[in-house]
């Protein structure tokens, strides 16, 4: 080991200030090599001195199963990432808003159909002229949540939000598939988003931050008071929009309570200003609470104006749909606490957290008291508290940005000395390395929160890896609090940026082993068969249409049901691929030499990819997962006809 190696270890251990787990979770990263997500299974277990893993809470035996399921957003990257906890190992990426070479994410029919249904066909056009891919190419993934039935995960969705590009997907939980995407028109950063806690999702709720004018076409550029932004009310069950609230300053974060009457959002920027300085020049913002069902009724009896074919409700101030709640200036994260009463705003620039009780929002509607009536503590935590967390026991825990810790405090407490009594409510504070962003809690979004694991999404890493160069990893560390306190046992890098995390107990989520043959995923390709009398699972057949050609192969390890098919330069080439081996964990691929195509093709699924044949010659397609001892020769050759 170098001196250097030497020197960072200690230190780590030292700052960690955790005592043995730290040291531990130090000496699991030396002998596991720095693993990607810093993984302590497999050959980066062989190392580990049995006694030292076992006083590591965090440690999953080789050939174990961990206990939860973790989505992870993969922030600029544009997908899911599916990471077991407590082991930290990553077990599959979700591809949503980017391209995936392994899966084919963006190349096959089944998921650009995904990826463009959602658009405008203005959009459209002006993408397939743009790119030849006719799709955007990236994303940027905040926060994933999951489907909910009264108040606790019901495991049948994600949804995950794109911030760059204006849209929110869907991914469904029985096969690990993005299925539906909606792109979210007049605003613009899809960011603040969640699905509905009661009585089911429901509606996703989400807010489109950054304003501008309506419509955006050119008008009122240099008239910033013109411009404006909205929350939206999505059905999840269809995906299509519902309705849109109007509302004044930057909609930021939201959450919804567990009674199906609110949602509720963070608001900065109530100056409404377009550079740093004006944003940040009163003392003052909101948080902006919204009434569902008023907001339904409004709908119904038409008290809305339509843009770009949505109902829009003017929920600005004064408006009966929508209270603001004076908070102090540009507040961030928004909670709702499991224990369905209380709801966290973060201050970001203030150190306080101000607590609000969602049983006094009807009176707040009424006018029966005054809006700033609903808080009922704040206490100060810190510098930059961004998110809270809980642990299903009264307790709370804050990130605190700029002091790169921790903090835990207790509800109750909170409210007491904001009642004027003399307590502390602050339990406890750890440092984090560094600078958190997001944490989250074992089911602590659910009325089930379960107190067992906090983790802290940190936005640097600095010191605490190997140096992989000016971009560096984030470090997502892993808090154990089943004990009452915050214990800090594991490490984690994870690469752009995995901004946000849903942590769901294992038994929630139950994927499924093999595909359904009866999919909604590709019945186009079902549909398309059956018109040209094809058999997927069983015929092999190339259907010549005009220049349109379509083949159909299976796959069954190590064979393609067609090891050639011959077309002409020019022709546009769909090909149909049925994986018909039924065992679990047996993928085949289809991959096309030097055509830019790959796609996945998992047990009993169908894959189809179009393309133009463009240049005469031999081209192989050849089994890109690896499947048999054949694998190798699982192969085929299109041939062009000049
Ligand atoms: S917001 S770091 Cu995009 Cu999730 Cu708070
Ligand atoms: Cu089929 Cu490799």
């Amino acid at each position: 080991m170098s001196e250097d190696q030497k020197t960072c270890m200690s230190r780590r251990a030292l700052l960690g200030g955790a005592g043995k787990a730290a040291v531990a979770a130090g000496a699991i990263g030396a002998a596991g090599g720095a693993a990607f997500l810093g993984r302590i299974d497999g050959r980066g277990a062989a190392g580990i001195d049995s006694a030292r893993a076992a006083e590591n809470s965090a440690a999953v035996p080789p050939g174990h199963l961990d206990t939860y399921y973790a989505f992870y957003s993969g922030g600029q990257s544009g997908e899911v990432r599916l990471v077991g906890l407590p082991s930290a190992r990553e077990l599959v990426r979700i591809p949503v808003f980017n391209f995936d070479s392994a899966t084919g994410w963006g190349i096959t029919n089944e998921s650009r159909k995904v990826l463009r249904e959602g658009l405008p066909d203005e959009l459209k056009e002006r993408l397939a002229d743009k790119y030849s891919t006719g799709v955007w190419l990236n994303g940027d993934t905040h926060h994933p949540h999951l489907s909910f039935e009264d108040g606790t995960y019901d495991g049948r969705y994600a949804f995950i939000n794109d911030k760059a590009n204006s849209r929110v997907a869907r991914i469904r939980l029985d096969v690990m598939k993005t299925d539906k995407m909606t792109f979210i028109p007049n605003g613009l950063a899809v960011h603040g988003m969640r699905p509905q806690k009661y009585p089911r999702t429901g509606y996703v709720f989400c807010n489109l931050e950054h304003r501008i004018p309506w419509p955006n076409d050119g008008r009122n550029l240099d008239n910033p008071e013109k411009y404006r932004t909205i929350m939206t009310a999505i059905d999840g069950d269809t995906m299509e929009i519902a309705w849109q609230v109007e509302v004044d300053g930057n909609l930021d974060n939201l959450d919804c309570d567990y009674q199906g009457k609110y949602a509720f959002s963070t608001c900065y920027n109530g100056e409404e200003a377009v550079t740093l300085d004006g944003m940040t020049a009163n003392e003052q913002d909101w948080a902006v609470i919204f009434d569902i069902k008023a907001i339904e009724k409004a709908v119904e009896n038409g008290d809305y104006k339509e843009e770009a074919g949505i109902p829009v409700i003017d929920g600005t101030h004064g408006s009966r749909y929508t209270v603001y709640v004076p908070v102090s200036n540009g507040p961030h994260g928004i909670n709702t606490a499991p224990d369905k009463k209380h709801v966290s705003v973060n201050g970001k620039l203030s150190p306080t957290v101000t607590v609000l009780d969602v049983r006094e929002f009807d009176k707040a509607f009424r006018g029966e008291i005054e809006p700033r009536d609903v808080v009922v503590a704040e206490p100060e935590l810190g510098l930059g508290p961004l998110h809270t967390a809980y642990d299903g026991r009264g307790n709370a825990y804050t990130t605190l940005f700029i002091d790169s810790q921790m903090a835990k405090w207790n509800i109750e407490d909170a409210r007491r000395a904001y009642a004027g009594e003399d307590v502390n409510p602050i339990m406890e504070k750890i440092d984090v390395h560094y600078q958190p962003g997001h944490n989250h809690t074992s089911m602590g979004e659910t009325k089930e929160a379960d107190g067992q694991w906090l983790l802290s999404l940190n936005k640097f890493s600095k010191d605490r890896f190997l140096n992989a160069g000016p971009l560096k990893p984030e470090n997502d560390q892993l808090i154990d609090i089943s004990g009452g306190g915050m214990e800090l046992v594991h490490d984690g890098p994870t690469f752009s940026e995995p901004h946000d995390v849903a942590i769901v107990k294992a038994s929630i989520v139950n994927p499924a082993h093999r595909w359904s043959r009866d999919d909604p995923y590709f019945a186009d390709a079902v549909k398309q068969a059956e018109a040209d009398g094809v058999d997927l699972k069983n015929d092999t057949k190339v259907v010549r249409d005009g220049n349109k050609v379509r083949v159909y192969m299976w796959s069954q390890a190590p064979n393609y049901g067609l090891t050639e098919f011959r077309v002409k330069k020019g022709d546009e080439v769909t090909v149909f691929v049925t994986n018909r081996d039924d065992i679990q964990d047996l993928t085949h691929g289809f991959t096309l030499e030097n055509h830019g195509i790959a796609m996945e093709v998992g047990p009993q699924q169908t894959s189809s990819v179009t393309f133009t044949a463009d240049r005469p010659g031999v081209y192989w397609y050849y089994c890109q997962w690896f499947c048999h001892a054949l694998h190798m020769e699982m192969r085929g050759r299109m041939l062009v006809e000049a």
